[in-house]
């Protein structure tokens, strides 16, 4: 199989591959990459070799292999480009591309196993402090992605309308690590009628978390 993917279940970055690789239908082999404290294989040299910056996903299509979830998005749109994740028009792309970096550049990267670990390790934080960090930027990010959602709405069901963009890629699993960490999300109706219409289909059904065969 030509593509693989570096990935951990519970890594939500990784999950964003998961769902492209899916709603192109694409086969491939997955490589658990443990991230759990104790067992940190990210940070073990074996992986290191191939992934310096030490985190998933990592991406190989046969001798080709890139670390960053967005890169690797923008790859697979470029080399497996039917179906297509972003619009035809260069204004769509960027308005998508805007919402994907929202949250994979202003929420995620906050929230990430990392900084939990830095703010716990070198500042003392509780696990309730902890939770207030994590809702906080989750909330910074989704009062617009909201926004956005809802000026679309009238053509869903995807955030962008009536096709499944690489918005949903990024938008899923944040929802999901929001609700893992228990953070209400009352006031995002839009987003949650999106969640709820991508959880239905099997493309997004197969990425789950749960679902992985590195599952721990
Ligand atoms: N900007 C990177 C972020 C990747 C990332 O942060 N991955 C997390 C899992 S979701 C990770 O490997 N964390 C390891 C750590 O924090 O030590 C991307 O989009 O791929």
């Amino acid at each position: 199989m030509a593509l693989r993917l570096y990935s951990y279940w519970r890594s939500s970055a990784a999950y964003r591959i998961r769902l492209a690789l899916n709603l192109k239908d694409l086969d491939y082999e997955t490589v658990g990459v443990s991230l759990l404290p104790g067992r940190s294989e990210h940070r073990q040299e074996a992986y290191r070799a191939r992934n310096p910056q030490m985190l998933v996903p990592f991406l190989e299509d046969g001798d080709f292999g890139t670390g960053q979830s967005q890169a690797i998005l923008e790859y697979l749109e470029e080399a497996y480009p039917d179906p297509p994740l972003l619009p035809d028009s260069r204004e769509g792309r960027a308005a998508v591309r805007s919402f994907c970096n929202s949250i994979c550049c202003d929420i995620h990267p906050l929230n990430n196993l990392r900084v939990q670990l830095y703010l716990k390790e070198e500042f003392g934080i509780s696990d309730e402090q902890r939770d207030v960090w994590y809702a906080h930027w989750i909330h910074e990010g989704f009062r617009s992605a909201e926004q956005t959602a809802r000026a679309h709405e009238a053509a869903g069901p995807f955030v962008f309308g009536a096709s499944v963009t690489l918005a949903e890629t990024c938008l899923i699993p944040q929802i999901y690590n929001a609700r893992r960490f228990k953070v209400s999300l009352d006031e995002y109706p839009a987003l949650l009628a999106v969640d709820a219409h991508c959880n239905g289909l099997d493309a997004f059904a197969k990425a789950l978390p749960e679902s992985q065969p590195d599952r721990e």
